[in-house]
C-alpha cells in the first residue's frame, strides 16, 4: 500500500505531504507517518525548516472516524503532535480546503500556518458528540484567545481563511499556489531568524473577563443545548487549558474527550456522520451512471416552487421558473427577492451575491423555455389530474434524456408518470419546506424509475446541498407516512384532555424541533385535512381520527395563516398563545364521541407519538420503502426536527429497548384503539431476538 505520508526536499526545506484520499484523515498510518517524516526531517541537518501540506482537494479534515469505536493505535496523536510542536526548526502547516477538527489541531502543533484564501478552518466535532481529544482545547486557546477559541468550539462552524487571519490562526493568507507560496514564507521565518514557536509555552492568564465569559457560556449551553453533555465538557477542557500547565492541561482533555466517546449522543451523532453519507448509494445504482445535470426547471411559482428554484440558484445551477399566470409569475418573481433581500439584511449574503442568484432564476409562462432543462420539477397544488396535466405538457417540451420530477408529497407517483410515454424517466422529488433550507430531499422511485435517473437524482441532491434518501412509492413515502401515526396520537391525545400546549412542550423536552401541533399551525391545519379528505376511503374507522384539526378546519381556523388554530396568533407574530375555545371544541366532541377526559402522564404522552412513529418506521423498513433504519434517521434528523443527539427514531427504539417499546404497545393495545396498537412483525422479532433495529437493512 502507498505511503499515505512521504517527505520530500526543496533545497534547505522539508515538505512532509500528506496523500490519504478522499479527506486526508488522520488514520493510524498517516500518524506513523508523520512521526516518522518529521523525525526524519529533525535528524537531517540539510533541513532548516518544514512545510506540512497536504495532496488533493483538502488538508487533513479530521481523525478517521472509522478508527473511533476502538482505542487509538499507537502513535496517537499527542505523541505525533509532541514530535512536530518540539521540533527545534519552524514547521509551517499550509492549510487549503477544509482543515477540520484533528486536521486544525495538526496545524496548531506546528508553530506557524499559512493558508489559500479558500480555505476554511473549524471544530465541527460539537455536531458528533465529541471533545476535541489532540490538543486542539488546549492550543487553540493559546493562539486566538479563550474568546473566539470558545465560540470555534461550541458553535462547530468553520471560519474562513480572512477571519482565521484577522484572529491569529493563520499567519498569512494567499490565492496564489499554496506550495510555492508556503516554502517562500518558510524561507522568510528563516531569514528573519525566526524559530519555532510553540502554542504549548503560552500561558493564559485568568481575568475576571474570562471567568464571567466562560459562566455566561455555560448559561448559554444549558438553555440552548439542554439535553447535551459535551457542551458543557468542552467548556471544562478550555478550562483545564487555562487552570492547568499544559501537560496536565492535554491529560485533562483526554479525559473529556474519552468521556464524550462513551456518551449516546455521540454514538448517535457519529452515527447519522456515516448514515448521511450511506444514504446516497443504492444497491444496483452505479453512481458514474448519472446524467449531467447543469440547468433545471420548476412548474409553479408557490411557496416549494420559488424554495426550490431559490435551492438550484444557490448552488449555482440556472433555473427556468415557469407559471402559466404571468401575475403569479412576477409576484412568484418578487417574493423570491425579497426573501433574498431579508438575508442580505441579516448580512448572510452581499447585494452582489443577491443579483447574481436571481440572474440565475429566469421566470416564464411559456413550457417551451423548459426544452433545454436537464431536470424539471413540477410543483403544482397537491392534485393529482392538475400534476398528470403539467407532466403530459412538460413531456411534450422536454429533450430526450430530460428527468421529469414530481414534488407531491402524498400522491402516488407511478400514478403521475402514467400520464406519458417515459415513466422511466419519471422519478419523485420531495423537497421539505422552506426548500431553499431544509437539508432533506426524499427521492421516490416507482417500479419503472430507471437506475440512472435515481443516480442523476442523488448527485442532484449533493449538488443542492441537501441530502437524498431514497424512498419507495408508498403513501406518504418515509417522512410523512411516519409522521402520520405520531400526529394520530398527539390529536387523540387532545380529546382525553391534554392540552395543545403540554403535548408539544412534552415533544420539546423530548428534543423536537417544535411539537407537531404547532408544526400543523405553521404549515397550515388545511394541509393535512385536504390530503385525508382525498385518502377518504382508505382512513381507519375512528370518528375521532385527526377529529381535532378537522374541526378547526370546519370552523376556518388553519393556524398562522388564520391568526388562530391549535393556538391564537397575535397580528404579525408567531408567538402561540393558548386557545381555550378550542379546548372546549374538543372537550365537547370529546363527551359527543364517549372519550373519557382524563389526567395524563407526560411520559404517555411521549411513548404514544413517539412510539407509535417507530412502530410505523419498522413498518416502512419490512415493506422496503426505506432501504435502511439509518435513512430512517436521516429522514427525521434531516427533515422533521428529530433530535441529532438521539440518533432518530430507530436508533433511539434501541437506546429505550425494542423489549420495552413493544410491552408499552401491548400495554397500549390493552388501554386504548387496539387497531392502532399493533407492534410491526419486524419490531417483535428484533426485541425477541436481542437485536438492534438502528443497523436493519432490508434485504
Ligand atoms: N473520517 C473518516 N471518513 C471521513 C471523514 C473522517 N473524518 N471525513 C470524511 N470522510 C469520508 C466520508 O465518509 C466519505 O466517504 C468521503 O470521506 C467523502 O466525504 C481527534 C475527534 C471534509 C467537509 O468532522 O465534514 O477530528 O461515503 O462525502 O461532501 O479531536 O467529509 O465516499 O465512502 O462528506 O466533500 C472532525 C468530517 C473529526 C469532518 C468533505 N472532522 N468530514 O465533505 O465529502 S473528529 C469532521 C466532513 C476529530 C479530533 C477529533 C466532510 C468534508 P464515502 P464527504 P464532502
Amino acid at each position: 500500500m502507498a505511503a499515505t505520508v512521504r517527505l520530500e526536499r526543496a533545497v534547505r526545506i522539508g515538505l512532509v505531504i500528506v496523500d490519504n484520499p478522499p479527506v486526508n484523515a488522520i488514520s493510524q498510518s498517516v500518524r506513523q507517518g508523520l512521526e516518522d517524516c518529521f523525525r526524519a526531517a529533525a535528524q537531517d541537518a540539510s533541513i532548516d525548516a518544514v512545510v506540512l501540506l497536504c495532496d488533493g482537494r483538502t488538508f487533513i479534515a479530521g481523525a478517521d472516524l472509522a478508527e473511533f469505536d476502538a482505542p487509538m493505535a499507537e502513535p496517537t496523536c499527542h505523541q505525533v503532535f509532541s514530535v512536530i510542536e518540539g521540533m527545534d526548526k519552524p514547521v509551517i502547516a499550509a492549510l487549503h480546503g477544509t482543515a477540520l477538527g484533528g486536521g486544525l489541531e495538526t496545524a496548531l502543533a506546528c508553530h506557524y500556518r499559512v493558508a489559500d484564501s479558500g480555505a476554511r478552518l473549524g471544530f465541527p466535532e460539537i455536531n458528533l458528540g465529541i471533545v476535541p481529544g489532540a490538543g486542539g482545547t488546549q492550543r487553540l486557546p493559546r493562539i486566538v484567545g479563550v474568546q473566539t477559541a470558545v465560540q470555534m468550539l461550541l458553535s462547530g462552524n468553520p471560519i474562513d481563511a480572512g477571519e482565521a487571519l484577522s484572529c491569529g490562526l493563520v499567519d498569512a493568507v494567499t490565492n496564489q499556489d499554496l506550495r510555492r507560496f508556503a516554502l517562500e514564507f518558510a524561507e522568510r521565518i528563516l531569514k528573519e531568524g525566526r524559530g519555532p514557536r510553540r502554542a504549548c509555552d503560552v500561558v493564559i492568564r485568568r481575568d475576571e473577563a474570562t471567568t464571567s465569559l466562560l459562566q455566561a457560556e455555560r448559561a448559554r449551553v444549558a438553555t440552548a443545548m439542554p439535553h447535551r453533555r459535551v457542551p458543557a465538557m468542552d467548556i471544562d477542557a478550555v478550562e483545564a487549558a487555562i487552570d492547568l500547565p499544559f501537560p496536565k492541561g492535554l491529560e485533562r482533555e483526554t479525559e473529556l474527550s474519552d468521556a464524550s466517546l462513551e456518551t449516546t449522543e455521540s454514538k448517535a451523532m457519529r452515527r447519522l456522520f456515516f448514515a448521511e453519507r450511506a444514504s446516497s448509494k443504492i444497491p444496483g445504482v452505479d453512481p458514474e451512471s448519472a446524467r449531467s445535470i447543469a440547468s433545471g426547471g420548476i412548474v409553479g411559482g408557490g411557496t416549494m416552487g420559488r424554495g426550490i428554484a431559490m435551492a438550484f440558484a444557490n448552488a449555482g445551477l440556472p433555473v427556468t421558473l415557469m407559471d402559466v399566470d404571468s401575475d403569479a409569475l412576477g409576484r412568484a418573481l418578487d417574493l423570491i427577492r425579497e426573501e433574498y433581500g431579508r438575508r442580505v439584511s441579516k448580512g448572510r449574503m452581499t447585494e452582489a451575491e443577491l443579483e447574481h442568484s436571481m440572474a440565475l432564476i429566469k421566470g416564464s409562462t411559456d413550457y417551451g423555455k423548459l426544452a433545454d432543462a436537464d431536470v424539471v420539477i413540477e410543483a403544482v397544488f397537491e392534485n393529482m389530474a392538475l400534476k398528470k396535466k403539467v407532466i403530459a405538457s412538460l413531456d411534450s417540451v422536454c429533450k430526450p434524456g430530460a428527468i421529469i420530477a414530481t414534488n407531491t408529497s402524498t400522491l402516488d407517483v407511478a400514478e403521475i408518470a402514467s400520464a406519458i410515454d417515459r415513466p422511466s424517466d419519471v422519478v419523485g422529488l420531495h423537497f421539505f419546506s422552506p426548500a431553499q433550507v431544509m437539508r432533506l430531499l426524499e427521492i421516490v422511485r416507482t417500479g419503472d424509475t430507471a437506475n440512472d435517473v435515481l443516480a442523476t437524482s442523488m448527485q442532484l441532491a449533493k449538488k443542492l446541498r441537501k441530502v437524498g434518501v431514497l424512498s419507495g412509492n408508498s403513501y406518504g413515502f418515509i417522512g410523512n407516512r411516519m409522521m402520520d401515526p405520531y400526529g394520530r396520537e398527539a390529536e387523540h391525545l387532545l380529546l382525553e384532555g391534554a392540552t395543545p400546549r403540554r403535548i408539544d412542550d412534552v415533544l420539546q423536552r423530548f428534543g423536537m424541533a417544535m411539537g407537531i401541533l404547532a408544526v400543523y399551525d405553521m404549515a397550515g391545519v388545511d394541509v393535512g385535512y385536504k390530503v385525508r379528505q382525498e385518502r377518504k376511503d382508505q382512513l381507519p374507522d375512528d370518528p375521532g381520527f385527526y377529529r381535532s384539526s378537522s374541526m378547526l378546519v370546519e370552523r376556518g381556523w388553519l393556524g398562522q395563516k388564520t391568526g388562530i388554530g391549535f393556538y391564537r396568533y397575535e397580528k404579525g407574530s408567531r408567538e402561540r398563545h393558548d386557545n381555550p375555545e378550542a379546548m372546549e371544541m374538543f372537550a365537547a366532541e370529546a363527551a359527543r364521541l364517549g372519550i373519557a377526559q382524563r389526567q395524563i402522564s407526560d411520559e404517555e404522552i411521549e411513548q404514544r407519538c413517539l412510539y407509535a412513529m417507530i412502530n410505523e418506521g419498522a413498518r416502512v423498513l419490512e415493506e422496503g420503502v426505506a432501504l435502511r433504519a439509518s435513512d430512517i434517521d436521516v429522514v427525521y434528523t434531516s427533515g422533521y426536527g428529530f433530535p441529532r443527539w438521539r440518533g432518530g427514531p430507530m436508533f433511539h427504539a434501541d437506546t429505550v429497548g425494542l423489549r420495552e417499546i413493544c410491552a408499552r404497545i401491548d400495554d397500549f393495545a390493552k388501554k386504548l384503539d387496539p387497531q392502532y396498537w399493533q407492534a410491526s412483525d419486524l419490531l417483535r422479532s428484533l426485541a425477541d431476538s436481542g437485536v438492534a433495529i438502528a443497523d436493519y437493512v432490508h434485504d
